[in-house]
């Protein structure tokens, strides 16, 4: 291999600093002294993807072998963060390459803080997605993430005046290096215009949909390494581009500005990733980029496994595919399509081959998050899918009533179409029905998914339904993250828990070892200062690294709670307004998060808590004993400086809310103690971790949908807790305001009037843990052995574990190890 790529994928140190220099002059076109920041920082990431280049190569060789399964991971977000640090540890070069920079002059942080981060997801779907393929190729799994290439990620945000200014984040904007541009490989894909029966030659019924606008996908491809082994998968998201020769329907032949004006609409596709907003049924675009994405993707599938000379009614032994939640669901109509319409194959085997093929992960129970489209809209946008939408309704709703026979209740509530009212496509359904495997991301999500949202599914089918609870990768979030307690472990028990991490248990035994004990707090204060140092640098708050770090950092929402926090912090504040020589126990609560632009509440908090920041941070009676700090633009490149330095990890949403969570786990991974609800994953945590190392508070799912059911008045609570009506009172006062008494009441009378929630009935369990904290944090040998356990027994929440479970369970694929020669 080595002759055919010159020198380049020579890992010797003189090597690579020859290849460095050749991408300075080669690449970048400069001299060394008139290299910028950004030159040298490109023709390092250069220097790095070179040395990808033929473990990917090798790797997707071996996806052409016909014996082989490959996972298609369908997904419309992929949140990675920045490519260079983590490709240096699954090297194994981060050492070498550090070094060797040092020698030539160059601060190898101060090239990381070059790299744009892509944007691509909103929070934990897309991020779960990105730790998914990171376990892939790591357990050397034959693997492709298929997704979106946006223009613009997840926007960046500001915060002036204490609100929260979005800006559109420009990751392409000095060129991304990581990725390959495949402008031979692209699909064409249809929308709009009518369907049409006709005859094929052996005289058989047949469907053909005449388009009315056809958008060119072209393949954009990322490699992923895995951590220490030769396998590189592969990361192909689709850009959308016009097609260089448009047959307009009649009216704009020849018609110059109409074309260049079809040009715009079509790249605009791809232009933009949209946020966890309110409902997005009515968003055309949005349904646009699904079906771009997945018609790419199942093309490009259809004509790898034709290439190899693959039979189509054996596709699912070649490929399996998963559904990162509804957004790609249309993938199962599409299938279809292509092998019926577009293969000539019959419904039937067909079928099968279809439900096979796809699995289907849920990743929430909010109703108002469930995806559904307008038929209108639908049927506008794609006639032949709906036909075949209504194909399989029809068969199944038989079967539903082959098994409940009279019950058209249930019909009516299984069918993949919503006729209550305005009539609705249920993406859910959808997936439900076309896949042979059905997963919740946390034990208490599936159980909730069962017994709720898809109970007649359940029902009907139980074998579909499966647990696999999530993961996060140990690489990113310990070892590139937090680099002072990997050594410290590794010191300890060697380096194999980067892969293993269950054998981070053997940490145990050292729990009472003292000098061990005063390392880890050493540690931990050294992550604590760099974080307040970047607080500084962020928001000119200064902040003690000595005081009680609690942390919530996550999207903001209000099922999530931050304002529970703020209501925690508000008492606090009150305590010591009342008696100045109150013994509080030092405190810097940390927020950051972004709320979807359009969403009111989750602004208004975010305005909330800078307020209530501003008010306790110059009070003279506090006097620099608590500290509030928002965090501005919280995303994967600054969370490496925020999981490492938390003491305490707020994973407080209302229970039977968050149907797992993920920064639950790199929190406690990273040394923090959790104060939790029994909510998603945090009860999978508590039991891993102990109960007496856990600190819960609150209502069970099952308290919160009785409390609903009887009619939950939070007014009760509000009466009967004089701490909580003085907390309310400084809100609605206007304190926090400069008199205003109308910006914060909103939250105010949402709060006291609806909370749907339900803070008012869990807040004075939650002062209660809150007190438990205080108590456990003031004896640090106490809090130390806890902090020790937690990551000692974390090992269960690497998304290794995770995908292990998927390709047993759901994928049915084995490891291809790839060898260089
Ligand atoms: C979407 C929307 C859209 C409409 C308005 C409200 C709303 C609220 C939430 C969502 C998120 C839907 C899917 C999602 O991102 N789920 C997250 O998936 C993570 C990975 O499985 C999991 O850890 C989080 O608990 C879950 O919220």
């Amino acid at each position: 291999a080595d002759v055919c790529v010159g020198g380049r994928s020579d890992m010797s140190l003189e090597g690579l600093r020859r290849t460095f220099r050749e991408h300075v002059f080669y690449t970048q076109g400069r001299f060394p002294m008139g290299a910028s920041r950004n030159d040298l920082y490109m023709a390092l990431a250069y220097t790095v993807r070179d040395q990808l280049l033929h473990r990917w190569i090798r790797t997707v060789e071996q996806l052409g072998r016909e014996d082989i399964k490959i996972v298609s991971y369908l997904s419309a977000e992929f949140l990675l963060g920045p490519h260079l640090e983590n490709n240096l540890i699954n090297l194994g070069l981060y050492e070498d390459v550090r070094r060797t920079a040092e020698e030539e002059g160059l601060d190898i942080q101060v090239l990381f803080d070059q790299e744009e981060e892509p944007g691509l997801g909103n929070g934990g779907l897309g991020r779960l997605a990105a730790c998914y393929l990171d376990s892939l190729a790591t357990l050397e799994i034959p693997a492709m993430g298929y997704g979106i290439r946006y223009e613009f990620g997840i926007f960046d945000q500001e915060i002036r005046d204490g609100w929260q200014v979005e800006h559109t984040d420009q990751w392409l904007r000095l060129g991304n290096p990581w990725e390959i541009a495949r402008p031979e490989i692209t699909y064409h894909v249809n929308f709009g215009g009518r369907t049409e029966p006709y005859e094929d030659e052996q005289g058989r019924y047949r469907v053909r949909w005449i388009p009315y606008r056809t958008v060119k996908g072209v393949a954009y491809d990322t490699p992923i390494l895995g951590y220490r082994v030769n396998t590189c998968n592969l990361l192909r998201l689709w850009k959308a581009e016009a097609v260089e020769s448009f047959e307009f329907e009649a009216f704009n032949v020849g018609d110059y500005y109409g074309a260049v004006d079809q040009k715009i609409y079509s790249e605009n596709i791809t232009k933009v990733l949209y946020p966890n907003d309110e409902p997005i049924q009515g968003k055309q675009l949005r349904l646009e980029q699904q079906y771009f994405f997945v018609s790419c993707s199942l093309q490009d599938m259809v004509r790898i496994y034709k290439l190899l000379g693959g039979d189509l009614s054996r596709f699912s032994s070649h490929f399996a595919i998963q559904l990162n939640d509804t957004h790609p669901a249309i993938g199962v109509a599409e299938l279809m399509r292509l092998l019926v319409d577009e293969n000539g194959m019959d419904w039937e085997p067909a079928w099968e081959v279809t439900c096979n093929t796809f699995g289907y992960t849920n990743h929430t129970l909010l109703p108002e998050a469930l995806e559904k489209w307008p038929v209108d809209l639908f049927a506008g946008l794609f006639p032949r899918h709906m036909e075949i939408i209504y194909e399989i309704n029809r068969r199944f709703l038989d079967e539903v009533r082959n098994r409940f026979p009279g019950d058209e209740d249930r019909v009516a509530r299984m069918s993949l179409i919503d006729e209550s009212g305005e009539r609705y496509v249920r993406m859910a359904h959808l997936a439900c029905v076309g896949s042979h495997a059905v997963n919740g991301v946390a034990e208490l999500h599936t159980r909730l998914l069962k017994e709720e949202v898809l109970r007649d599914f359940y029902e009907m089918m139980p074998e579909k339904f499966n647990n696999k609870t999530n993961g996060v990768t140990p690489r990113r979030f310990v070892v590139l993250s937090n680099p002072g307690l990997s050594r410290l472990i590794t010191g300890k028990i060697g380096e194999t828990w980067v892969s293993r991490p269950e054998e981070l248990r053997r940490l145990e035994k050292f729990v009472d070892d003292p000098a061990f004990r005063e390392e880890w707090r050493r540690v931990k204060l050294e992550n604590k200062k760099n974080l307040a140092r970047l607080i500084r640098e962020r928001t000119g708050i200064e902040v003690d690294p000595s005081s009680m770090f609690d942390i919530q950092v996550k999207r903001l929402h209000e099922y999530k709670r931050q304002h529970l926090n703020v209501l925690h912090i508000i008492a606090l504040y009150n305590r010591i307004k009342q008696d100045p020589a109150y013994d509080v126990c030092p405190r810097t609560f940390i927020f950051g998060g972004k709320a979807a632009p359009g969403y009111f509440m989750a602004k208004r908090i975010i305005k909330l808590i800078n307020s209530v920041a501003d008010v306790v941070n110059h009070d003279s009676d506090v006097n620099g004993r608590l500290k509030v700090v928002f965090f501005p633009d919280f995303n994967v490149k600054n969370a490496k400086f925020i999981y490492p330095a938390a003491d305490l990890s707020e994973q407080i949403s209302t229970a039977g809310k968050e149907a797992s969570g993920t920064g639950n786990m790199k929190f406690s991974m990273n040394g923090a103690l959790t104060i939790g609800t029994l909510d998603g994953a945090n009860v999978e945590i508590r039991e891993e971790v102990g109960a007496e190392n856990f600190f819960l508070f609150g209502l069970t799912a099952e308290d919160v949908t009785s409390l609903q059911k009887n009619g939950y008045q939070p007014m009760e609570y509000y009466r009967s807790n004089p701490e909580l009506q003085a907390v309310i009172e400084r809100i609605s006062s206007g304190y926090f305001s400069n008199g205003d008494q109308e910006l914060f009441s909103p939250l105010v009378d949402s709060l006291l009037f609806h909370d749907t929630f339900m803070l008012l009935a869990d807040f004075g369990a939650y002062m209660d843990a809150q007190r438990q904290v205080e108590e456990a944090y003031r004896d640090q040998e106490r809090w130390t052995r806890m902090s020790i356990l937690n990551v000692a027994r974390m090992g269960k929440f690497s998304s290794d574990r995770a995908i292990r479970e998927y390709c047993k369970d759901i994928w049915k694929v084995e490891p291809v190890p790839v060898t260089l020669e």
